[in-house]
């Protein structure tokens, strides 16, 4: 079992209720025992193709099986819940991206572990916070280090299963 931390993302329809259909989603994959969930942030469309406000929280499980499998099952419960591939980095359903696995670095096409975003995106980081606390290092540097170069997100809540 190794500890893996999934962001979640929505900006369009009930954003709320797709993060927490995702989350019972992760909850319901056999390999995965979710431990811990984050708060809800409310954060600006970062980049310039989304143009509605997103939802960001993200969920610490034990997951049972390699990276590439989390990352299939994660890819499927997306198409399941309405994504729509069509325009990167614009609006979306349902995001869930694979953030952190405990002591493992992966840097492959289209997998990239701990993922790039992590460190320079509040959305993520902030969630991140919530589940490993802020004194947790990565690289000899403590998230709450890292957090006070960065602008917090509203928080509005906390992800229910
Ligand atoms: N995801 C994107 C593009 N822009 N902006 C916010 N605030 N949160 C996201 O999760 C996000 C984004 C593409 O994955
Ligand atoms: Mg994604
Ligand atoms: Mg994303």
């Amino acid at each position: 079992m190794v500890r893996s931390i999934v962001g979640l993302g929505s900006s369009l329809g009930q954003r709320r209720s797709n993060l927490e259909l995702g989350l019972r989603g992760i909850d319901a994959l056999s390999c995965a025992r979710v431990q811990r969930v984050s708060r809800i942030y409310e954060s600006p469309p970062m980049g310039g193709a989304a143009g509605n406000a997103f939802l960001n929280a993200a969920v610490l499980l034990e997951w049972a099986d390699s990276p590439r499998a989390l990352l299939r099952e994660l890819k499927e419960l997306e198409s399941r819940l309405g994504r729509q591939r069509s325009i990167s980095w614009g609006d979306r359903v349902f995001d869930a991206d694979i953030l952190w696995m405990e002591n493992v670095h992966i840097e492959e096409d289209g997998l990239v572990i701990p993922h790039p975003g992590l460190f320079e995106r509040n959305f993520a980081l902030w969630p991140f916070a919530d589940l490993l606390g802020p004194a947790h290092e990565t690289d000899g540097v403590t998230t709450a280090q890292r957090l006070t170069r960065m602008k917090a997100p509203v928080a509005i809540g906390v992800l229910a299963g």
